[in-house]
């Protein structure tokens, strides 16, 4: 089985591609851009076929895909960090939508069976009211940002493609997710790559911080890329489905749970600057139905999640 993932040098991509390597049967093959980062995928780059492309341009995405002629697609890429598109709203869009059109019109045109999984969010839901947690898909999308918009459209065009062409396309809506490798501008990474440099004492003991407030659904990445395996393998064409652990954590428990691994002496400051123009309060999922229709639950506690996330910073830093 021939299966591209798109975003392979990313957090979740890397992720990705371990876990199919551990399967039998499936090639890997990874898109990245000539400029992309390889740290995540090092240790891997042997066994996978990386494919210079980028997805905004049509015509390399077209004939990459016609080359791989893949089973599977699992579209990571993106540009995938909420405050960057504010001041970035082109490229977010661009990237975000533009990418998948040119994936999904490479499929179309190209007459393949291959199924998509799409990394739709969670941040797409937006501005939730209290009497609605936990969200179920069926809320009504409300985005806060140029990035929760852009994922509003890639997983209104997976069902479009699918209504209008029968495409195979399964739309994940990931609640947050976080691990090894996250990226240090993601809240739970920045946060553990501050306590790593202050235990080198490359930092003052101070983290600093922006809304402790605000209340996540965690899941750690191992688990949500399980999901999104079964959601190729069991989830029906079409379909939108909240992957989450259905369980709420403030900001301010993240951070307590970090410092709970540290032996340092360390204050928490607020920072204005890391405020966001509208932040969303609340987002925990209700991922029944992805349950119902794959048997997927998440199995890593949240304590390990931040142990080893915090652990993969102190080998960096
Ligand atoms: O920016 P690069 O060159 O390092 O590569 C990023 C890649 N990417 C692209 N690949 C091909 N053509 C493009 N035009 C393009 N733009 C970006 O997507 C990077 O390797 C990957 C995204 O990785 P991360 O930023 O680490 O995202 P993460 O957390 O793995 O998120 C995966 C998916 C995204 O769709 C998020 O929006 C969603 O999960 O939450």
């Amino acid at each position: 089985m021939k299966v591209i993932i798109t975003g392979i040098a990313g957090f979740v991509g890397s992720h990705l591609a371990e876990f199919l390597l551990n399967k039998k049967g499936i090639k890997v093959f990874g898109i990245d851009r000539w400029l992309s980062r390889l740290d995540n995928i090092n240790h891997i780059k042997d066994k996978v076929r990386l494919i210079e492309c980028d997805l905004t341009d049509p015509f390399s995405t077209n004939s990459e895909i016609e080359k791989i002629k893949p089973d599977l697609i699992f579209h990571l890429a993106a540009q995938s960090f909420v405050p960057t598109s504010w001041s970035a709203p082109h490229d977010t869009l661009t990237t975000n939508i533009i990418g998948q059109l040119n994936i999904f019109e490479a499929v179309r045109k190209l007459n393949l069976k291959t199924k998509i999984q799409i990394a739709c969010s969670s941040e797409e839901y937006g501005l939730v009211y209290k009497n609605e947690v936990p969200i179920k898909e069926t809320n009504p999308l409300r985005p806060l940002s140029p990035y929760a918009v852009s994922k509003v459209a890639q997983d209104l065009l997976g069902y479009q493609y699918h209504q209008s062409y029968n495409l195979f396309v399964v739309r994940t809506r990931g609640f947050n997710h976080t691990g090894p490798r996250r990226g240090e501008n993601f809240v739970s990474s920045n946060f553990a790559k501050q306590i790593a440099l202050i235990e080198k004492g490359q930092q003052k003991p101070v983290i600093e911080v922006g809304n402790l407030n605000a209340i996540r659904d965690f899941t750690d990445v191992r688990d949500m890329i399980k999901g999104y395996w079964l959601a190729l393998q069991k989830g029906k064409a079409g379909e939108v489905y909240n992957i989450s652990s259905g369980r709420g954590v403030t900001i301010k428990k993240v951070v307590q749970i970090l410092l709970s691994f540290t032996d340092m002496d360390i204050s928490v400051k607020k920072n204005a600057n890391r405020l966001r123009p509208s932040d969303v309060e609340i987002l925990i999922g209700d991922s029944s139905k992805f349950r119902k229709q794959t048997g997927w639950k998440p199995q890593i506690p949240l304590e390990k999640t931040l142990l080893d996330l915090l652990n993969y910073w102190r080998e960096r830093v």
